[in-house]
Formats: C-alpha cells, structure tokens, sequence
C-alpha cells in the first residue's frame, strides 16, 4: 500500500540492534557446522533451522529468549563469522531504508567463552566499513555491558587495554546495559557509567522492559543515561513522564520485541499514542530481528497498524530519530 511505500522511504535510524541478535537459524546452523559447534541436543528446538524459528514464537519471556540468544552466539568463533552476521543485518537495514544503524553487541558473551575481543571487533568494524561504502548506511558500534554478571567483571572488562584501545581509537562509541533486567538495578552499574562519561563515551541503558519505572529514573539520574533503550514502563508515571519529554530524552522502542516476549499483549499496548500526544521522543526498532520475526520496517508497519500516524506524525518520528543519533551534525543535516 501507499503508507507501506511512505514508510520504506523516510530516512530512518535504528538506535536498539543487537548484531547477535540478527542470527539467523539459517546462519547460525551453518556456522556452527563450520565450526564443529555441537548444539543442544536435549532441547528439540535445535533438530532443524525450522524447528527453531517454530520455537521463537513461543517465547514465554526475556529470559527464556535470552537463553536462545546465548545458545545461538556460540556459533560464532571467527572474525569472518562476526562479519557475515553484521554484513546479513546491514543488508535488511538497507532494503527497509535505514540510512543511519547504532548497533549493539555483547563484547562479555564472547570474550567468557574464549573469543578474544580483537576479534569480535575486527569482523563488525569490517561490515560496518563495507555498509558505508557499498550501501551508504553510516554506522555506530555500542558495547553492552551484562547486567546479570558481576558489576566487577564489567568494569574488568572495560578497563581491560584491548576495550580501551577501540575505546581510544574510536572503533567502538558508547556503551549499553543489557541482558536480564529485573533484580539487576542500574545503580549496581554506577562505576562503570562515570568511567565511560570520563572517557567521553555516548551512554545508554534498557530499562523499562521488563523491570519497574524506577530503573529508569535510576538510569538517568545514577547512571546519566543520555537514552533509554525500551522505557516503556514510562507510561506508569506521568511526572517521570513528563520530565523525559522536556528533557528531550529519547526512547530506543521495540515493538515487535516486546509483543514476542510478553511485555504486552499487543503492538496496541505500547504506549505509542501516550508518548506522542505527550512529546516523548522514541525511535522504532528491531531488538533482535532474527528472534522476533521482524526488522525495523515490520516494526514500523506494526505500529502503523495499530495506531494509524499521519503523515506528518510519522516524519517527526524519522525527525526525533535523526536529531536523537550520535552521529555527526553535517550527518544529520544530510539526513534531515
Ligand atoms: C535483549 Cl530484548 C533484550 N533485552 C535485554 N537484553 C537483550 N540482549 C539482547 N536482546
Ligand atoms: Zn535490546
């Protein structure tokens, strides 16, 4: 239809990717035959890459998938590997029409089963460098931190000299908080946060998915969040509320990923119509497109569907997203 059309052709930014989490069952089998990576073979989820992505519309919440998501990345062992899966995100995001990508990646969920983090590193910097030169997409890389390990391993990990190195060199330029949220409270995460605003580090953190409407208070005011990935939970309170819209804060949201793992209902229940009728900004995002059956167009149409934007409605979505990018301001002006 016409706004399918409208919607494939705004200039759009995905903010909330996790490149692990654009594995494909398909991808993912391969890999793990190439390198002799034996999968479960207790769980028939794993006989067949069908069987699988039959298993990932059964999800019963952010835990359950999460153990799907670190079963799957242990496919990827080489450079080579890291740079297919990016290089397969990347070309969804070009045929959806994203011209700008801030993608996540979990630098811990590697390096703790013996993949070293140069190497992770030098597979996603190569496909983010060919998405520039042969689709056009200017790229970000984000490192999340586990919020269900040891705050000391995180601040271990980041002050490690390989992490501060890309750090340095501007390969990698922000950091997130992810993984398991509820009874893992941003402010366990507050030495990490003040080393990386030192560093001069873009900052994000999920909170609002699962867990209470104070984690993201708490991420914004202990962890000085500039974003937060999902917030949805803002709904709750109307005075945090409004403190976000007159802050300008934006909200990283992920439909389609919070409909498959239980957070609502429905596409219907995220607070679209709350958050633009009060001047909340948010991008709209894929999550984990591999997982749950969507990129970021889908996630688009998805919302269209359930709360019919106008056309001006949903070019000041495309609006807040560029202008909420950590890109460069000629970048933006490119994009405006
Ligand atoms: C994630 Cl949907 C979601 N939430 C929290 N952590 C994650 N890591 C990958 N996907
Ligand atoms: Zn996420």
């Amino acid at each position: 239809s016409s706004i399918h059309t409208l919607l494939k052709q705004l200039p759009k930014c995905e903010h909330h990717i996790h490149l692990e989490g654009a594995l494909s069952p398909q991808l993912l089998f391969q890999l793990a035959e190439k390198n002799t990576i034996t999968l479960p073979q207790d769980d028939e989820a794993f006989k067949t890459p069908e069987s699988l992505l039959e298993r990932y519309e059964r999800f019963t919440s952010l835990d359950d998938f999460l153990g799907y998501y670190y079963i799957g990345m242990s496919a990827l062992i080489t450079a080579s590997d890291f740079e297919a899966l990016a290089w397969d995100y990347f070309q969804h995001a070009s045929a959806d029409g994203v011209h700008h990508a801030e993608v996540f990646f979990d630098p811990q969920a590697h390096t703790s089963r013996n993949v070293a983090y140069p190497t992770v590193i030098q597979g996603f910097q190569a496909a983010c460098e060919r998405a520039e030169k042969e689709l056009g997409i200017t790229t970000i890389l984000t490192a999340c931190y586990l919020r269900h390990l040891p705050p000391a391993e995180s601040l271990e990990m980041f002050q490690s000299p390989e992490v501060q190195e890309s750090y340095r060199n501007g390969t990698v330029k922000g950091i997130g908080l992810d993984s398991s949220e509820m009874n893992f409270p941003p402010h366990l995460f507050e030495d990490l946060y003040r080393g990386a605003k030192e560093l001069g580090l873009r900052r994000t953190a999920h909170a609002g998915e699962e867990g209470p409407v104070s984690y993201i208070s708490s991420a914004l005011t202990i962890l000085n969040a500039e974003r937060i990935d999902h917030g949805i939970q803002l709904a709750q309170d109307d005075v945090l509320l409004k403190q976000i819209a007159d802050q300008g804060t934006l909200l990283t949201v992920c439909p389609l990923s919070n409909v498959v793992l239980r957070c609502v209902k429905s596409v219907s229940e995220v607070p679209i119509r709350k958050f633009l009728d009060h001047g909340v900004k948010f991008s709209l995002n894929s999550d984990d497109p591999a997982y749950f059956g969507g990129h970021i167009l889908d996630n688009y149409c998805a919302v269209h569907d359930a709360f019919e934007l106008s056309v001006s409605e949903w070019e000041s979505v495309c609006r807040a997203g560029i202008e909420g990018s950590w890109c460069s301001e000629e970048r933006k002006t490119e994009m405006l």
